[in-house]
């Protein structure tokens, strides 16, 4: 284990005695040792074998003992015990602005209170303003922090964080002072979900960037404020944090702050292997770790410091240790695809169901954009709550789509609308009769309205998949990120089924789906089958989640070769009749 890790646990190890009201010095302890640890210039397990821990100042024999202990095995008997003999709640509750651990104790002895939830549940009787030394204004102190961790403290969904984030990038770069910046964290590798959000600039004069940042209109408060770091809240109660480095530290600071922390730890193991000491400061000929600028390898660039590590470039999507290091030292990283190699989306709904558009408006909205095709794919009859179309209204709209197409034909515009459905999976069989399916351009199948049993949904999905005339799977598991999970199914096993069919699965862009996940297109792709990355717009606004969509595939390895409607309308007009015909 090393001394990061090692002073971690001394610092929980601190946490937990002042819960358990131990005695202030000793509490202390801990934490002075972890600070101690964290400034060695040598590496912890040199000092450890060597027997040295004993020269370090206000480290004693327990001390030396436990993070002997720590160092050789990984583990500590006396802090799993001590962590055991503590509620998780009382730890939790020490997340509250404004309550520490003397005041969680005095709740948790004298008010039985072990969790979040109570403690809110206790402000709002009054019972807790009835204790010694906390009174009414503590009391709604601590519902107000209750709320403010609520809304501060959890996951943003990617189009929220970038909305808010994009903007203040664009206002940085704007800023004389301002050399180079970026995103950087979760964002940079579009995640699906961000904690929060990472900004970094390289700039001669810190102290302005600091301030200029700071005082960003509508940011709600500021968190922290330093020379070179702040973090502040963002409207709709995002936190971001900047960093201001040098500008010759930026290839180095992007690429730890970038992270992934898996990804960055497998980076630090390679320089080490190459006698090289990688940090968040430069790349430095150093078999210790240090910051000292005569030892520094110079890279300008991200591109630069894979190169000295003898690496293709990662993009940022792909960098989450799931295999990039192979890949890139072979040189057979992907060809990503590019959200420009778009040309329309296969599943969209208007106002015959639950869209807020018309078929003419979708169709000039996506002319506009410079799409080549849009597929009107509106729920089923079965999907009542979202006015699902019968067999006659769907007839309906299929000559309603064929007379507007031959209006754009008659006024020489090259682009067409597509007639489909977005079918009901039903228990036993589809929403549309096969018949109807086969007068359609697109089908896509989705199961709505899934039960509890795993083997049962896989098989409602694997039958949709059978039907010659689906050609893709929507939104697979029916997750909505931070707020519902997925249904259970074997997404293997209908992956398998789709390989052997030659049915599509849907890379659902809306920002609370990205659905089917991005970490099963590896296995997907093995097994040839192909992705549709569809927006499932409801509104214009909902078209630009194809770019949203297109970065998510990039997380799942996907190149331009992997995601049909990539193809141009003739190819993909050929794609859509393969199936039917059994030519696949
Ligand atoms: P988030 O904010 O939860 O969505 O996820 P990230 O990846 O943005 O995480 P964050 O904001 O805590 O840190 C930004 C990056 O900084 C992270 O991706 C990698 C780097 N980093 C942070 N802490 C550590 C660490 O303890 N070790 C290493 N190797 N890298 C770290
Ligand atoms: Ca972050
Ligand atoms: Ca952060
Ligand atoms: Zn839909």
């Amino acid at each position: 284990m090393d001394k990061e890790s090692v002073a971690g646990i001394l610092v929980d190890i601190g946490t937990l005695l002042e819960l358990k009201g131990e005695n202030p010095f000793k509490t202390r302890a801990y934490v002075n040792a972890a600070r101690t640890l964290e400034s060695l210039a040598e590496p912890l397990d040199t000092i450890v074998a060597e027997q040295r821990l004993g020269e370090i100042k206000g480290i004693g024999d327990a001390l030396q003992q436990k993070i002997t202990e720590l160092v050789t095995t990984g583990k500590l008997k006396y802090y799993d015990e001590l962590k055991a003999s503590v509620p998780p709640g009382l730890v939790d509750m020490l997340g509250i602005p404004g309550v520490g651990p003397k005041k969680v104790k005095a709740l948790h002895d004298k008010l039985g209170i072990a969790s979040i939830e109570q403690l809110e549940a206790a402000c709002k009787a009054g019972t807790v303003a009835t204790l010694d030394g906390f009174g009414e204004k503590t009391q709604s102190k601590i519902l107000e922090g209750i709320q403010f961790k609520r809304t501060y403290a959890s996951r943003h969904h990617l189009d929220t964080a970038l909305s808010v984030a994009e903007p203040v990038l664009e206002s940085l770069r704007a800023h004389p002072d301002v050399i180079r910046c970026s995103t950087a964290g979760s964002l940079r590798r579009w995640r699906e979900t961000i904690g929060d959000v990472d900004f970094l600039v390289s700039s001669k004069k810190p102290t302005e960037i600091i301030e200029f940042f700071t005082t960003q209109p509508g940011i709600l408060a500021i968190s922290a404020k330093g020379e070179t770091k702040a973090s502040v809240i963002l409207p709709g109660g995002i936190q971001a944090d900047l960093r201001v480095v040098s500008d010759a530290e930026f290839p180095f600071a992007l690429l730890y702050f970038t992270g992934s922390k898996e990804h960055n730890i497998v980076m630090r193991q390679r320089a080490i292997q190459r006698g090289l000491r990688l940090n968040e400061y430069g790349l430095f000929k150093s078999k210790e770790e240090t910051r000292d600028p005569n030892l520094l390898v110079t890279c300008k660039t991200e591109e630069d410091v894979f190169v000295e590590l003898g690496l293709a470039y990662i993009p940022p999507e792909m960098r989450e240790d799931h295999g990039e290091f192979v890949a890139a030292e072979k040189g057979k990283l992907p060809r990503l695809i590019e959200w420009t190699d778009l040309r329309g989306s296969l599943h969209n709904h208007t106002t015959w169901s639950d869209g807020h558009n018309s078929i003419e408006e979708v169709a000039a909205h996506a002319i506009d954009l410079g799409c080549d095709y849009w597929a009107i794919t509106d729920h089923s009859k079965s999907s009542f709550q979202a006015h699902g179309l019968d067999a006659a209204r769907l007839r309906e709209q299929i000559q309603a789509v064929a007379a507007h197409n031959a209006k754009l034909a008659d006024e020489g515009v090259e682009f067409r609308l597509f007639a489909g459905s977005e079918v009901d999976i039903l228990k036993e069989r589809l929403d549309f009769d096969d018949d109807l399916l086969a007068e359609l351009d697109v089908v896509v199948a989705s199961l709505h309205v899934a039960g509890s049993d795993e083997a049962d949904n896989t098989k409602r999905l694997i039958r949709a998949a059978e039907n010659p005339y689906v050609h893709m799977l929507g939104h697979l598991t029916g997750r909505l990120l931070l707020e519902r999970e997925a249904y259970k199914v074997n997404q293997q096993a209908v992956i398998d089924a789709c390989a052997e069919t030659g049915t599509w699965i849907e890379l659902n862009a809306n920002p609370y789906r990205f659905d089917m996940d991005w970490r099963m297109w590896f296995y997907a792709k093995s097994k040839g089958v192909k992705c549709v990355i569809n927006c499932d717009a409801h509104r214009h606004e909902h078209a630009g989640f194809l770019r949203l969509g297109a970065h998510i595939a990039r997380k799942g390895w996907l190149e331009k070769v992997d995601v049909i409607n990539t193809l141009p309308l003739k190819e993909l007009t050929t794609a859509l009749k393969a199936k039917r015909s059994g030519r696949n």
